[in-house]
C-alpha cells in the first residue's frame, strides 16, 4: 500500500528534481499510468502512479552527471555508442531507489524506469503501462503523440474482453514503436538495438500480456 505521506514525499522530491515543464510532463504521465492502470491492473494502478512519478527522475540531470551516476551505479556505457537521451532511464531507477529505498522502488517499478525510453522484448505489463503513458500523456502534443493517443482510445471504447483490450495495447505498442523509428531514422539518429528487438516482439507476439 502506498500512503498518502509516502505519495507527497515522492512528489515533492520529484518538483525539486525538476524544472516546471518537466514536472508538469511527470503529472501527466502519473495521471495516465493510473488510467491505464484501470483499465488493464486495477489492483496496481496505485502503484503504477508512483512509476509514473518517478520514471525521469533524473531526466534533468546534464550528461556529465548522467556519466558520474553510471560510473558509481557500475553501469557500463560504450562511449562510442553513446546516446545520451537513453542514459536517464538507465540512471533513473538505480538513482530512485538510492534516494526513496527498496520498499518503494522495488523491482517492478525499478523494471519500468528502466525500461521506460526504449521499451525491451518480454517487458511486462507494468512497465508497458508506463512506457505508453510516457508517450501519450496529455501534455505531449507532439503529432505522433496525439495520434498514438487517439489510436488507442478510440479502439479501447470498442474493447469488450480483457483479451481484446489487450489486442489494443500491443497494436498501439506497434505503432508507438514504427512511430519512433522512423523519427529516428529521419533524423539520422542512432537506434538502440532495444528499442528494435521490443517493436518486434510486440509485432510477432500475439499473447504477450
Ligand atoms: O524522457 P522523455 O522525454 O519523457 O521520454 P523518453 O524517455 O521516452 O525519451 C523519448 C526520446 O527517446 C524520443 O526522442 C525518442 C528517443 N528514443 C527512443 N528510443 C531510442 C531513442 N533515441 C535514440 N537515439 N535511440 C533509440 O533507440
Ligand atoms: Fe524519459
Ligand atoms: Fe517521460
Amino acid at each position: 500500500m502506498i500512503d498518502n505521506i509516502t505519495m507527497n514525499f515522492v512528489k515533492e522530491t520529484l518538483k525539486s528534481l525538476q524544472d516546471e515543464k518537466r514536472f508538469t510532463h511527470t503529472e501527466g504521465v502519473a495521471e495516465e499510468a493510473y488510467n491505464l492502470g484501470m483499465i488493464f491492473i486495477p489492483s496496481e494502478a496505485e502503484k503504477l502512479r508512483l512509476a509514473g512519478y518517478l520514471h525521469d527522475v533524473t531526466k534533468c540531470f546534464n550528461v556529465d552527471r548522467q556519466l558520474a551516476l553510471c560510473e558509481e551505479y557500475g553501469i557500463g556505457i560504450n562511449l562510442e555508442n553513446l546516446t545520451p537521451k537513453l542514459l536517464h532511464a538507465r540512471t533513473g531507477c538505480e538513482f530512485a531507489r538510492q534516494l526513496f529505498g527498496k520498499e518503494i522502488v522495488d523491482d517492478e517499478i525499478y523494471s519500468a524506469i528502466m525500461n521506460h525510453t526504449t521499451g525491451k522484448a518480454g517487458m511486462s505489463l507494468f512497465d508497458t503501462i508506463i512506457y505508453l503513458a510516457d508517450y501519450i500523456e496529455i501534455n505531449r502534443t507532439f503529432e505522433d503523440c496525439v495520434n498514438l493517443r487517439n489510436y488507442f482510445y478510440d479502439n479501447i471504447k470498442n474493447a469488450t474482453t480483457a483479451e481484446e483490450k489487450k489486442e489494443v495495447l500491443r497494436k498501439t505498442l506497434v505503432l508507438s514503436f514504427n512511430y519512433t523509428l522512423k523519427d529516428l531514422v529521419k533524423e539520422d539518429r542512432r537506434i538502440d538495438s532495444d528499442t528494435v528487438e521490443a517493436r518486434n516482439y510486440f509485432l510477432t507476439t500475439k499473447n504477450c500480456f
